[in-house]
Parts: C-alpha cells; sequence; structure tokens
C-alpha cells in the first residue's frame, strides 16, 4: 500500500468545498463552512465531525432478506489483509476529501480476526501502523475506538455476560489490544456498546449476576487503561434491543444508574445515539438531557431512527428540526471535550453510486452546521431560556428557595398550602416556544 496513493477510490469526488447556500453542485457543502466562526469557536471545532468505519467502508447493502447491492472496489482483494489495507487507502481518501476531522472504528473493522488471539492481535497491529502514518500525513485524528464483541459466533451468549468465563477471556483480549492502539493512535475516548451483553429470555439468565460481571469487566477495562495511560473518556453506548431482546445499557438514565452502582460514574461517560432513543422509546434530546444532567455527555452517534418501525435504521441525520434541539442541548452543556458527532449512519441499501458516500455525509453536515447555527441564535435571542427560568421562579426566594435548600419538613410546606391557598395557574407557553423556534428557523441569517 502506498499512503500518499490519495485519489484510486474516489477519483472523481474533488476535495468538498464549500460553495454557500445557492450552489447546485451535490459535491459542496451549502452550509458546512468548517472556518466559519460561531460564538468562540469554528463550525470545525463546535461539531467534531468523524466518520465511522463501520457503515462507510465495512457494510455491503445487505440485510436480512437479501445480499450485498454495493460494489466497494477496496473489497476485491481475496487476501483479508490485502483487502483491510486498500479499506484503509478507501477511507482516508475520503475523510480527507470530506475534510472530516476524525474518525472511529471497532478493532474488526480496520483488520480481520485471526486463527488466534495472537494473529488477529498481529494482523491489528499491522494496520494501526499503517493508520499511524495516514494519520500524520493527514492531520486526521481518532475520536474514539472500541472492540467489535458481537460479530463472532463465540459472542452469540454475549461477552462479558456471556454464562462462559472462556468467552469473557477473549473479550478480554480484544479489550486490551484495543485499549493499547486507541492509545497509540491518541484516541480520545474509548466506546462500549453492549451488543449482545442483554438476554433473549430470563427462563436461562441469571440477570443480577451477568449485570455484575460486566461491572467487573469495566472495572478491569478501566484500570488497565489508567495504568497504560489512557487519560481519555470510557464511554458506554446504550440501546434497549437488538441484538439482544433486552440489552442491560437499555437508555441513558440505566446506564447511569449502573455506572453510579458500579462507582465507574467518574472514568466513564454516555456516547447518545439518535437512533437508539428512538428505540428505547425516547427522543433524541431526552437522552442528552439527561446524559448533560449527569455530568455524563461524552460523544454522539449522530444518526435517525425511524419512529414508523422497530429498528436500528441509521439513516443520516437531516431533520432539522430534531438536530436544532440537539444543538441547543449540546451548547448548553459546554460543547464537545474529547466527543463529537460521529455518523453511526448507513445509505440506504438502493443508494448504490460511490458518490452517494460523500452526498450523505456532505448533507449531515450541512444540517449540523445549520442545526447549530439556529440553535446558538436561540439561545442568544434568549426569549426561550429566559420563559424556562421564569418558569421556575418560584424556586428562587421565599419557601422555593428553603424548599430546594433542604430547610423544610413536609408538615412546614403543608402549612404552606393551607397559608396561599389555590394557587394562580401558569401557563407552560409550549406553542409560544415552538412558534419562537419556527421564527428563528425561518428567518434565515
Ligand atoms: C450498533 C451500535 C454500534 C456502536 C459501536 O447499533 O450503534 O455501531 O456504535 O459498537
Ligand atoms: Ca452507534
Ligand atoms: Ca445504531
Amino acid at each position: 500500500m502506498s499512503p500518499s496513493s490519495t485519489d484510486a477510490y474516489f477519483p472523481s469526488v474533488p476535495k468538498i468545498a464549500y460553495e454557500g447556500p445557492k450552489s447546485d453542485n451535490p459535491l459542496a457543502f451549502k452550509f458546512y463552512d468548517e472556518n466559519r466562526v460561531i460564538g468562540q469557536k469554528t463550525l470545525k471545532e463546535h461539531l467534531r465531525f468523524a466518520v465511522c468505519y463501520w457503515h462507510t467502508f465495512c457494510g455491503d447493502g445487505s440485510d436480512p432478506f437479501g445480499m450485498g447491492t454495493w460494489q466497494r472496489p477496496w473489497a476485491e482483494h481475496a487476501d483479508p489483509m490485502d483487502r483491510a489495507k486498500a479499506k484503509m487507502d478507501a477511507a482516508f481518501e475520503l475523510f480527507v476529501k470530506l475534510g472530516a476531522p476524525f474518525y472511529v472504528f471497532h478493532d474488526r473493522d480496520m483488520s480481520p480476526e485471526g486463527s488466534s488471539v495472537a494473529e488477529s492481535e498481529r494482523n491489528l497491529r499491522t494496520l494501526v501502523e499503517l493508520a499511524k502514518i495516514k494519520q500524520q500525513e493527514t492531520g486526521i485524528k481518532l475520536m474514539w475506538g472500541t472492540c467489535n464483541l458481537f460479530s463472532h459466533p463465540r459472542y452469540m451468549n454475549g461477552a462479558a455476560t456471556n454464562p462462559d468465563v472462556n468467552v469473557i477471556a477473549h473479550a478480554a483480549a480484544q479489550v486490551k489490544a484495543g485499549l493499547e492502539v486507541t492509545v497509540e493512535l491518541g484516541g480520545g475516548c474509548f466506546v462500549f456498546w453492549g451488543g449482545r451483553e442483554g438476554y433473549s429470555t430470563l427462563l436461562n439468565t441469571q440477570m443480577k449476576r451477568e449485570i455484575e460481571h460486566v461491572g467487573r469487566f469495566f472495572e478491569m477495562a478501566r484500570d488497565y487503561g489508567r495504568r497504560i495511560g489512557f487519560t481519555g473518556d470510557f464511554l458506554i453506548e446504550p440501546k434497549p434491543m437488538e441484538p439482544s431482546k433486552h440489552q442491560y445499557d437499555f437508555d441513558a438514565a440505566t446506564a447511569i444508574g449502573f455506572l453510579r452502582r458500579f462507582d465507574l460514574h467518574r472514568d466513564f461517560k454516555l456516547n447518545i445515539e439518535a437512533n437508539h432513543a428512538t428505540l428505547a422509546n425516547h427522543t433524541f434530546a431526552h437522552e442528552l438531557q439527561t446524559a448533560a444532567d449527569a455530568g455524563m455527555l461524552g460523544s454522539v452517534d449522530a444518526n435517525r431512527g425511524d419512529y414508523q418501525n422497530g429498528w436500528d435504521t441509521d439513516q443520516f441525520p437531516t431533520d432539522l428540526y430534531q438536530i436544532v434541539e440537539a444543538m441547543m442541548i449540546i451548547l448548553e452543556n459546554g460543547g464537545f471535550t474529547r466527543g463529537g458527532l460521529n455518523f453511526d449512519a448507513k445509505l440506504r441499501r438502493n443508494s448504490t453510486d460511490l458518490e452517494d458516500l460523500f452526498i450523505a455525509h456532505i448533507g449531515a453536515m450541512d444540517a449540523f452546521a445549520k442545526g447549530l447555527e439556529i440553535a446558538h441564535r436561540v439561545i442568544e435571542d434568549g426569549r426561550i431560556p429566559r420563559l424556562r427560568e421564569e418558569r421556575y421562579r418560584s424556586f428562587d426566594s421565599g419557601v422555593g428557595k428553603q424548599f430546594e435548600d433542604g430547610e423544610l419538613t413536609l408538615e412546614q410546606l403543608a402549612d404552606h398550602a393551607a397559608k396561599s391557598g389555590e394557587p394562580a395557574r401558569t401557563s407552560g407557553k409550549q406553542e409560544l416556544i415552538e412558534n419562537i423556534i419556527n421564527q428563528i428557523c425561518f428567518s434565515g441569517e
């Protein structure tokens, strides 16, 4: 592989430029001008976009009912290591042309599983050495690493929650190597998504034991990571189901409770995925706010689900209204530090052109650029933050303040009801707030 062969896989795609809202060029940004400053930061610094390795370079368009539909030139090599190297060339070509500052990967996305633990690790290290060179050449950084602990048949009953300790040992080997290479590549976070860390039926499951095992496993991973110099954030990515019927990291609230129970909350935060929120019957905003309120909003898997069906469609995010609400929470939380917006999103099966990979990312980056701009304007405008503040004014002084400060007994509070009579009705102003958001959305710059 020649690390500088940057035009081999997408020869018809130029470096994607910002051309502004009037451009009709499908291969140009309309809103994402990476150097534009909003508030104190450039769009690039605010949004911290990452491309994911798995959907973009490993996917082939297959689904449970049909084979692959995408022809990917980098997947055509017969030898798995040659394929992995070609895939990496294609990956960095896309990152550079798209202007995405970060990428994320699972160990097995980047390099093939070998016939032994040692061979798998050797394969990974070979590819990581190449990734290091590519990162140096291009300035593209690793946002997070993770391990695929759900595809291999050995993980059919889970990884860290497997009823067989010999399987957990294999997960340990993968996570140990995964942490080492994440440190080597300078990754800011390390993610755990518990795909099969759940159950199909309680009739064969000791749930309490399995949850304690995963707590213990994370503790071991945390301790090893810290020992080898990983100073970043460990992230749990909640999802309620699929592929397990029930997943233990059901949603943000469940994962936060779990982390506190096992005293992991100082080292772990959450990676919130929009589509997983949908599957948990929450909104994306709900999951972000829950994580932010706990001081645990680490990173975001930016995609979109479908409210009409119950699976993980992982569509590219284009719903501006949902993005505005998400960006308001992210901005009010102070923005990202080590995490960012990772496009854990895939093309539709019938989007078969290679350039569709660019078109999809461009649309999502534009939508977030616009969403950030609107969210910033909503916050600067001040009406909505003020309405929210005023709604809780009764707690700023008097009995409300005493209540918040823990200075009242239940009897004293009850006494207050007797004295103050029936409270005045105060409107929640939802329609007004929605109108203000629309006014700001529709009124352009
Ligand atoms: C699957 C998850 C997965 C994680 C990384 O639904 O989204 O891709 O993001 O393991
Ligand atoms: Ca995800
Ligand atoms: Ca998903």
